[in-house]
C-alpha cells in the first residue's frame, strides 16, 4: 500500500512517540463566554487576555501550560465564532490548522470544555451557530471528550440557572449528552476549574472528526463536515446579497435622471452591498485549503531549520512545541526549553 504523506520520514521524525506527547485540552465557546477567565483561574495567574468590552477579546488560538496535581498539560483558549473582527471561515481555519498541527506532531488531546453563560436569557443566534460549527468539529465519536459547562451561576437565583440548564439538557445540548458529552457547572473559582480539567485529563485521547476528515480522509477544509457547514453558511449569504445587488440595479434603473440624490443614495447601497458580496466570496475561497498539506510543509521547512543547529542539543518536545506554536500563529518562544523543563519539574 502507498505511504500516506503523514507517513513520509519527514513527519514521522518530528513526532513524538506515542505516550510522549503532552496532553492538551481546548477550550470553546461564543465570544465573551468566560473561556480566557476559566483558563487564567485554571492557571491560577491571569496568563491571558481577558475582555471588558462588547468586542471580542481573544484573536488567536493561544496554549497555556498547566499543571493539575501530578498532571501537565497544555490548555489552548481559541478565539469565539461570531468574533467581531474576524469571520467564522477564517477562526476555523486556525482551529483546524492547530488540531491538524497537534495531530501531526503527536499531541495528545485529551477533549473539549464548552463554556455557555448561564446567564443568557436566551440561546442566542450566535449561540446556536457556534455551537452547530463546533458539534461538526467533534463528531460522534469525539463526543465523550466533551465537557459542556456553564458559567456565571453567581449571577443568576438558583432556580433560574436550574431551570435554563433543564432547557438546554433537553434542548440544544441533548443530542451531545445523548452521544457521552457531559455537563458540568462552573463556579468562577480555580478549583472548580481544575476540577473540570481533571475529568479530560482521565480519558483516553481522541481524534475530533475534522481531524480525521483532514489527516485521514485528506480533505480540504471545505470539504469537511464543519467547513462545509460555514461553507453553506456563507452560499446562502452570497446570494442573498446577490438578490439585494440585482433589486438595487433594477430600482436605479427605474428612477427617473431628475431623481439624483436617490441615485446617489442607491450607487452607495450598492456598494456597501458589493463589498459583502465580495468578502463572503473570499471566505468561501479561503475555506478551500489543503490545511494538512499546509502543516507538514511547515513541518518539514521549520524542521531541518531548528534541527540543524540544535541536533541532539535540544529534546524533541521542545522542538515539537515550538512547531505547534507556530501553527497558532505564535512565534517560537525562546527559552521554550527551560519553559517545559521547569513544568516538568514543578
Ligand atoms: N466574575 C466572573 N467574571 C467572568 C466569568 N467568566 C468571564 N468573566 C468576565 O467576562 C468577561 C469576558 O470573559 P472572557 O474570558 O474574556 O471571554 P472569552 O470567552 O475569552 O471571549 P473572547 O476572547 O472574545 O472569545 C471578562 O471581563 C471576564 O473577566 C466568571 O465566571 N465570573
Ligand atoms: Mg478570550
Amino acid at each position: 500500500m502507498a505511504m500516506s504523506r503523514f507517513e513520509s520520514p519527514d513527519i514521522m521524525d518530528a513526532r513524538l512517540p506515542p505516550g510522549k506527547g503532552l496532553p492538551m485540552i481546548m477550550v470553546m465557546g461564543v465570544t465573551g463566554a468566560g473561556k480566557s477567565y476559566f483558563i487564567n483561574q485554571m492557571a491560577g495567574e491571569r496568563v491571558v487576555e481577558e475582555g471588558a468590552s462588547l468586542k471580542s477579546c481573544t484573536q488567536h488560538c493561544t496554549m497555556v501550560p498547566i499543571s493539575v496535581g501530578s498532571v501537565k498539560a497544555l490548555v489552548i483558549d481559541t478565539p469565539g465564532f461570531d468574533d467581531t473582527s474576524r469571520s467564522d471561515a477564517e477562526i476555523l481555519g486556525e482551529i483546524a490548522r492547530l488540531l491538524a498541527g497537534q495531530f501531526t506532531l503527536g499531541f495528545e488531546l485529551k477533549g473539549i470544555i464548552y463554556i455557555h453563560r448561564i446567564t443568557d436569557v436566551r440561546y442566542a443566534g450566535s449561540s446556536i451557530k457556534t455551537f452547530e460549527i463546533f458539534k461538526r468539529i467533534c463528531g460522534e465519536s469525539a463526543m465523550e471528550n466533551v465537557i459542556l459547562v456553564t458559567s456565571r451561576w453567581s449571577e443568576v437565583e438558583e432556580s433560574t440557572g436550574a431551570r435554563r440548564e433543564h432547557e438546554l439538557r433537553e434542548g440544544f445540548w441533548a443530542y451531545m449528552l445523548g452521544h457521552g458529552s457531559s455537563l458540568s457547572r462552573y463556579h468562577g473559582d480555580r478549583e472548580s476549574a481544575r476540577a473540570i480539567a481533571s475529568q479530560l485529563l482521565l480519558k483516553q485521547t481522541v481524534l475530533l472528526r475534522i481531524q480525521d476528515e483532514m489527516v485521514n480522509g485528506g480533505k480540504s477544509l471545505d470539504q469537511t463536515t464543519a467547513g462545509s457547514f460555514v461553507d453553506n453558511t456563507l452560499a446562502r449569504q452570497k446570494a442573498k446579497f446577490e438578490k439585494e445587488l440585482k433589486e438595487l440595479e433594477e430600482l436605479r434603473r427605474q428612477l427617473r435622471e431628475s431623481d439624483r440624490q436617490m441615485r446617489r443614495q442607491i450607487q452607495l447601497d450598492w456598494q456597501t452591498q458589493r463589498g459583502k458580496l465580495v468578502d463572503t466570496e473570499q471566505q468561501q475561497v479561503s475555506l478551500k485549503r489543503d490545511i494538512v498539506g499546509e502543516v507538514e510543509e511547515a513541518i518539514k521547512t521549520k524542521k531541518s531549520k531548528w534541527l540543524s543547529g540544535a541536533k541532539k542539543a535540544l529534546p524533541l518536545l521542545p522542538i515539537a512545541f515550538n512547531l505547534l506554536l507556530m501553527f497558532v500563529g505564535l512565534p517560537p518562544v525562546a527559552g521554550v526549553s527551560d519553559a517545559l523543563v521547569e513544568l516538568f519539574n514543578s
